[in-house]
């Protein structure tokens, strides 16, 4: 599927910081150790039935300050995302609002495409609805049937297939939860631990068979439709290799989601580890409750855009906070980035010499190298921002390299 245009950006002068990032399996802020000349990056995309919403923006944002630090330590980035463009919540809105799903499906994916463009958010070269996968995952359901990692459960009329939970060694090092809290966030994020036939009501659906009403699709092991972990294992795997580097999303699919699409990909393609880093953003939340679609308690991207907030001020909203936290979105974090984006911006005008420039980049590569930490780079250009003008003359090249940096790193425009 076509993703989006790529936004500009400058090379920014001076040294950068070799990127460290809190990987959710070992618990610990690590250096990404790259191999060659490309990063290799997989972000779970949209469910494509509501529009992006702050919430699903500040993740996309996170991940787009990883590939802007990627690229400014000299990486390529070879980037997919997912569009789990086949799925229960989509048939439930269609079927709610009269449409169809294809095409509730297709317009969300539009919205969010012109919403990511609008913030200057690095595409995926490769953004793949579920339905154009459906052969890769079918390949990988029948390679887990091969290895004995998975089983049709024993049910005439619905022959689901699920993956063994005893499939690989070492289930369960991506979220480090025990059994019980599994137990709990199975129940809660669409497992079925109710099903019977499974052998451990922890087992993960890769397909499920064909039901009335339903779309389904052709397969070795009968008419159905594939189940979600598998899919972003498929995608994932096709694209960047059995192992790569970043696996993303927001902190609600730590488990099952992301437990399940490592150990699913590591049991098809014999590997260990499918990524050396699972990184994951905190919840964005309004007044206090996380934001979500089925609570509808949403403030979304285009509507902010369309009542005249600048992009900028979005992005430098959400970054006022550090990645990891469960923060929340109000006016207030809003007005406040707006106010700080006006003061930059007179700053820029006149923002000192270029040493105290190079000095203030160089701070700022620092602390996002370090985990991403947006509030002491933030906190760092504000110290700038009440310091210029310092010099007595505007100097043309400070004004530039300064903004430059800040568009590169940061994607704010000055
Ligand atoms: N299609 C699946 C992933 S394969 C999915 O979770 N879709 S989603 O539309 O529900 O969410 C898209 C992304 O936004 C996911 O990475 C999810 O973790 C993240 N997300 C959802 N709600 C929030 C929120 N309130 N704050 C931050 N991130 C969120
Ligand atoms: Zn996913």
């Amino acid at each position: 599927m076509h993703s989006w245009p790529v936004p500009h950006i400058d090379s920014v002068p001076g040294a950068p910081s070799p990127l460290h990032l809190y990987d959710s399996a070992d618990e610990e802020v690590k250096k990404l150790n790259i191999k060659g000349e490309t990063a290799t990056m997989y972000v779970c995309g949209i469910t494509p039935y509501d529009s992006t919403h702050l919430g699903h923006a500040a993740t996309y944002l996170t991940f787009d300050l990883i590939y802007r630090q990627l690229l400014d330590n000299g990486y390529k980035v070879n980037y997919a995302q997912n569009i789990t463009d086949v799925d229960d919540p989509l048939f439930e809105r269609a079927e709610r609002d009269g449409v169809d799903w294809r095409e509730l499906g297709t317009s969300q994916i539009n919205l969010f495409r012109s919403d990511m463009e609008l913030l200057s958010v690095f595409p995926p070269q490769h953004f793949v609805g579920a339905m154009e996968a459906i052969d890769e995952i079918t390949e990988m359901v029948q390679a887990l049937l091969d290895a004995g990692a998975a089983y049709v459960v024993d049910d005439p009329e619905y022959p689901d297939i699920y993956a063994s939970i005893e499939a690989t060694k070492n289930f369960g090092y991506e979220s480090n939860y025990s059994r019980e809290q599994m137990e709990a966030f199975f129940a809660e994020r669409g497992g079925d631990p109710e099903r019977p036939g499974k052998r451990d009501p922890l087992d993960a659906l890769i397909w499920r068979a064909h039901r009335e009403g339903e779309p389904a699709w052709e397969s070795p092991f009968g008419p159905g439709r594939p189940g979600w972990h598998i899919e972003c294992s498929a995608i994932a795997t096709n694209r960047l290799g059995s192992s790569f580097d970043i696996q993303g999303g927001g902190s609600d699919l730590k488990f099952p989601h992301h437990e399940f699409s490592a150990a699913h990909a590591e049991a098809a393609l014999g590997v260990n580890r499918m990524a050396q880093s699972y990184v994951h953003t905190g919840m964005i939340g309004l007044e206090g409750t996380k934001m979500s679609k089925s609570l509808g308690n949403l403030v979304f991207v285009h509507k902010l855009v369309e009542a005249g907030v600048d992009p900028s001020a979005i992005r430098l909203g959400v970054f006022s906070g550090h990645y990891r936290e469960d923060r929340d979105w109000s006016d207030e974090v809003l007005r406040t980035a707006q106010e700080r984006l006006v003061r930059w911006r007179a700053a820029s005008r006149n923002p000192g010499t270029i040493e105290e420039i190079k000095e203030v980049i160089h701070n700022v590569r620092i602390a996002l190298a370090e985990d991403l930490d947006t509030p002491r780079a933030i906190a760092v250009l504000d110290q700038w921002a009440e310091r210029a003008p310092g010099a007595a003359e505007a100097s043309e090249e400070a004004s530039d390299v300064l903004r430059t940096a800040v568009n590169s790193l940061l994607g704010v425009r000055l």
